[in-house]
């Protein structure tokens, strides 16, 4: 990377340590973490990793900062969650850097996650003084009977690598909306953005504490799963970990809600725009965030008459990608994170060639020449996938996807069904009867008929299956972080 490119990458001035009660902590328990940018497989800054005594620590803020955030009025609270929202779209340039620092995701797009990010906050700042409960008549009394939503209190959101400001927007935002204070756990695969955005809710004027950002590992987001202080955990992530974190919060019975997995399908209907469907299938499936976004359709279903003309365009548009430096505005696909995914997305490829799952037609392999450094897949696609296979049926996390044919509607759907997640689905037609038909029969939380996936703060968005529990986004959202109470006064 060239030296201006540096300084424009601000990476000289990632934030490292650990934000807590409004103070920057270092020394931390869990120790330290080299942090790897995936361009240059190097580190690019050594940052503190959260253990038990932060959490702790951690935990006695939020739980002194909610009291004060609770006790402002809800227009107080309204406003300062205004600002909040002005400040990071002030930022968004900073923002998006770090992003891309944290876990080389386009500049192309990384700004599009910081002000998803805004637009929750500003959405969710508007709900915090219209969010009313409501009073039924329950006897001949003229009893008053309440129904109220009140705050958990310390809310524990534990981000995977890859959405770390978008995880910012679905769930830290609602959560301070509906009163909670709150720890937020990144990864430390990404943490730069993160600690900057719990910078900027001090600069605002949020209470010292009320959001506490502790990047670790697992060892970290398991000492905040099982502190008794913390009263709800929402976990972004994958099943596996899912299974562990609700394991660890049964001892204190501590409610959790998850946002997990997919293995989305992408039906292409013989009546779609198949130019449009092309571009769509290549963002939502190798290009998007190199394949690593829980929303990937990493399975195409392409109706047989109009396979060979979706096939040309598809594996066109593909060809076409420009692949390398993030920072470069032209990049469409940057690496994968690490070193490790890279090894376990490439033992994916070589499983299904070796075990004929399907038939690979571009790609499988790690990029060389001057992108030999940095953890770059080429965009890879198999053909004529058995849809039981585990290329099929387990999330790859990466820039390799599968295509497989059907001729009838009911073939694709039972296609696209047949799988344990639920996430979201996408559909090409122009059709509307079939748009509506065929959104109804498929099983999952989201479907975009001729659109890329695009989470919007007025819609939930969550998962059907093993895809997890949680919404994010719309009432559902909010309502995620409240919980009810009856109050009834005998008269
Ligand atoms: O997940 P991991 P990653 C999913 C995506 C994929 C996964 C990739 O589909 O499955 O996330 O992200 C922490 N106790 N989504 O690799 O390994 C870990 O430190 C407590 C779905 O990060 O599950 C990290 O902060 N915490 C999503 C977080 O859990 C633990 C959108 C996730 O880690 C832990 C984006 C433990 N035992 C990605 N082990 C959606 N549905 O919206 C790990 N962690």
């Amino acid at each position: 990377m060239t030296h201006s490119a540096k300084s424009e990458a601000l990476a000289d001035t990632l934030p490292t340590a650990l934000l807590i009660g409004g103070d920057q902590v270092t020394g931390s328990s869990g120790g330290r973490y080299e942090h790897i940018y995936p361009v240059t497989g190097q580190p690019n800054a050594t940052i503190e990793l959260a253990g038990d005594v932060e959490v702790d620590r951690a935990v006695k803020a939020a739980k002194e900062a909610q009291r004060e955030w609770i006790a402002m009025t809800p227009a107080r609270r309204r406003d300062l969650m205004i600002d909040l929202a002005d400040a990071v779209k002030a930022d968004v340039d900073r923002l998006a850097r770090y992003n891309v620092h944290d876990f080389a995701v386009t500049y192309m797009t990384s700004p599009g996650h910081v002000m998803l990010a805004e637009s929750f906050i500003r959405y969710y700042a508007g709900w915090v003084d219209k969010s009313t409960g409501s009073s039924t008549p329950v006897s001949d009394k003229f009893d008053v009977n309440l129904i109220e939503r009140e705050p958990y209190g310390v809310v524990g959101i534990i981000a995977p690598w890859n959405g770390s400001m978008v995880v910012i927007g679905l769930n830290v935002a609602p959560a301070l909306a509906a009163g909670n204070a709150v720890i937020l756990k990144p990864s430390e695969l990404s943490p730069f953005s993160p600690l900057r955005f719990g910078e900027i809710c001090l600069e605002v004027g949020l209470p010292a504490g009320l959001v506490n950002v502790l990047p670790s590992g697992p060892e970290g987001g398991e000492a905040l799963v099982r502190h008794p202080g913390i009263d709800k955990i929402h976990f972004t992530g994958g099943g596996d970990t899912a299974r562990k974190i609700i394991a660890t919060a049964s001892p204190n019975l501590t409610p959790v809600a998850t946002e997990l997995g997919g293995k989305s399908a992408n039906l292409v209907f013989d009546d779609a725009d198949l130019d449009q469907a092309a571009i769509l299938a290549a963002w939502q499936g190798p290009l998007g965030q190199s394949g690593q976004s829980c929303a990937c359709g990493s399975r195409i279903l392409v109706q047989n008459s109009v396979y060979d003309a979706f096939m040309e365009r598809f594996l066109g548009v593909l060809g076409a990608a420009t692949i390398g430096d993030p920072f470069d505005p032209s990049t469409m696909m940057g690496p994968v994170v690490s070193q490790a995914a890279t090894d376990r997305i490439l033992s994916i490829v070589d499983r299904a060639v070796d075990e004929k799952m399907g038939t690979l037609i571009t790609g499988g392999r790690r990029m060389g020449g001057d992108l030999s450094e940095g953890f770059f897949i080429e965009p890879t696609v198999f053909a004529d996938v058995d849809n039981r296979s585990s290329l099929a049926t387990v999330e790859t996390f990466g820039p390799v996807v599968s295509v497989m044919r059907f001729t009838e509607e009911s073939e694709a759907v039972a296609l696209a069904n047949d799988t344990t997640f639920g996430l979201n689905a996408f559909l090409q037609t122009t059709d509307l009867r079939r748009a509506h038909r065929v959104a109804r029969a498929l099983q999952s939380g989201s479907v975009w008929v001729n659109q890329n996936s695009d989470i919007q703060p007025q819609s939930p968005y969550g998962g059907y299956k093993q895809s997890g529990s949680g919404r994010a986004g719309g009432l559902e959202g909010l309502h995620e972080f409240q919980q009810v109470k009856n109050i009834r006064i005998g008269m």
